[in-house]
């Protein structure tokens, strides 16, 4: 039996790497991160370097460019994500394709643009949104020098997340109000893990292929 895809999403600030660590302890998962790379949590490969530049605001791309190497960034990923999955390790996975187009949507892509690069990439079995306002988002420790962390992006940002839950299918997503508790918040991500149906087959379905 292959091990479960969960991949956790939301704002800057809403708790994903926390959470992610707590979930991948209680599921004995991998936890992996994107941007970035497997099974390293920082941005090492060429083009993680190329994103990690562009974050830090070091260099300057074009929006598509960017949307794009953030999108090879995942496709690098996919064979390391399959093994794993295959050999019955479950993964827990620190933001995803819907990172990708909710940033870029806000810079004002259009959707179904955003989109297309990632279609055929590993399907989550569900993700996770930790939802949190951004008023609370942003009085968390404050955002720092990083492109995007500013209120009025992050609103644009939590606005593009709503539309793809919209067009996400029934149990594909499940919010989860990330203003709780860290052990509350932990609690729910697991018993969204555990309501799981054990995967029905063992290859992964290809994200947004009947869309
Ligand atoms: P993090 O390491 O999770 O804090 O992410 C760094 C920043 O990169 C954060 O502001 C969100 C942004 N980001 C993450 N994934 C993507 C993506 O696929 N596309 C774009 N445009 N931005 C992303």
């Amino acid at each position: 039996m292959r091990g479960l895809f969960v991949v956790v999403e939301g704002l800057d600030r809403a708790g994903k790497s926390t959470q992610v660590s707590r979930l991948a302890s209680a599921l004995d998962a991998k936890a992996i991160k994107f941007p970035g790379n497997i099974p390293r949590e920082d941005r090492t490969t060429a083009i993680g370097k190329m994103i990690d530049s562009y974050l830090v605001q070091q260099s300057e791309l074009d929006d598509r460019a960017i949307h794009l190497l953030f999108s090879a960034n995942r496709w690098e990923a996919r064979q390391g994500i399959v093994t794993c999955l295959e050999s019955g390790k479950n993964i827990v996975c620190d933001r995803y394709a819907f990172s990708g187009i909710a940033y870029s949507c806000a810079k004002g892509l259009s959707y179904q643009w955003c989109k297309a690069p990632d279609v055929g990439l590993p399907e989550p079995d569900v993700t996770i949104f930790l939802d949190l306002s951004v008023e609370e988002a942003s009085r968390r420790g404050g955002y720092g020098e990083e492109r995007y962390e500013s209120v009025s992006m992050q609103s644009k940002v939590r606005e593009a997340f709503a539309q793809i839950r919209k067009d996400m299918p029934q149990g594909k997503w499940v919010v989860v109000d990330a203003g709780k508790s860290v052990d509350e918040v932990a609690a729910e991500c697991e018993s969204v893990v555990r309501s799981l149906a054990k995967p029905s087959s063992a290859s992964l379905a290809p994200l947004f292929a009947q869309q």
